[in-house]
């Protein structure tokens, strides 16, 4: 069979690197990613006589373009195409991380989240339901202690099941309000006829990106498109029109209602404790 390749993603801190060391040992190589000075790690795994390849990317905390770091790890998805993502979410600090894994859904790539750290979360009293977690989010979580490997294999497993079984991306759509809703239900009419010079990236995604003032997709846009006379006045006309309705702009009312989308998650699949109440208070 084929090599499966298997990018790591998560906010700095969350164990991404310890994963990485738990699932390949000794067979690691460091390199940096083309043109830029950002470590890349990868290392290798034999699963049944599967190959798989590991990928440790930058600890990111959203998959804008506001940093290097957000837009290599995105350039790598979306220019390399792994076969699956795991996305390691810190468990004591749940909510906050859901907000990357959260547009990892809305990219689309094939998902599996590692819940690590939840010996910390539990040393809290934070009750967290991996199950329901995984229902209401649409994909496989699995609780891991990447510094001790717990979890680990059954992680590696599911990663590569993920990958074997969706081999398409599929962006999750959520709503922004209608008001957004509206003017990406318009840009994304302008897109769709482009849509496979756009590919994996959906024409949906490329229009959020446009309204939440994405320069590299603009860019990419313009330099590929000949489109930006079309679509600058929807985006100008959406700003103003929140500007004055919510003293907002796009960016920050799609980040509230992607907000919006992980509390209710979070409320479903967490239960804080007395003991979890006690020590914040
Ligand atoms: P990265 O920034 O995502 O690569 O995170 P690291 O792998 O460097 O981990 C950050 C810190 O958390 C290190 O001190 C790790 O030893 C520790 N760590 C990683 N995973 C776990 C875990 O599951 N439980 C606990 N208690 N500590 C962890
Ligand atoms: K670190
Ligand atoms: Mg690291």
């Amino acid at each position: 069979s084929e090599k499966i390749t298997v990018a790591l993603a998560g906010n700095p801190n969350a164990g991404k690197t310890s994963l990485f060391n738990a699932l390949t040992g000794a067979r690691q190589h460091v390199g940096n990613y083309p043109g830029v000075t950002v470590e890349k790690k990868w290392g290798h795994v034999s699963l049944g006589g599967q190959e798989v390849e590991i990928v440790d990317l930058p600890g990111v905390y959203s998959l804008t373009a506001y940093s290097l770091e957000e837009l290599v790890a995105r350039d790598y998805l979306v220019q390399e195409k792994p076969d699956v993502v795991v996305d390691v979410v810190d468990a004591a600090n749940l909510e906050r991380n859901l907000y990357l894994a959260v547009q990892l859904l809305e990219l689309g790539v094939p998902l599996v989240i590692a819940l690590n750290m939840v010996d910390v979360a539990d040393g809290r009293g934070l009750k967290i339901d991996p199950d329901k977690l995984g229902r209401l989010l649409g994909v496989p979580v699995v609780p891991t202690v990447a510094r001790r490997g717990k979890g680990v294999e059954r992680l590696l497993d599911e990663a590569v099941e993920k990958a074997r079984r969706q081999k398409t991306w599929r962006p999750l759509e959520l709503s922004y309000g209608s008001d957004v809703d509206q003017a990406l239900g318009e840009l994304t009419a302008k897109l769709g006829g482009v849509g496979p010079a756009l590919s994996p990236l959906s024409p949906r995604w490329v229009s959020i990106k446009l309204l939440e003032n994405d320069a590299e997709v603009q860019k990419q846009i313009s330099r590929e498109l000949q489109l930006d006379g079309q679509l600058d006045p929807m985006r100008h006309k959406l700003a103003e029109h929140l500007r004055l309705t919510m003293d907002d702009d796009p960016e920050g009312v799609i980040a509230d209602y992607r907000y919006g989308f992980i509390g209710g998650i979070y409320r479903q699949a967490v239960q804080e404790t007395r003991a979890h109440r006690l020590e914040l208070s």
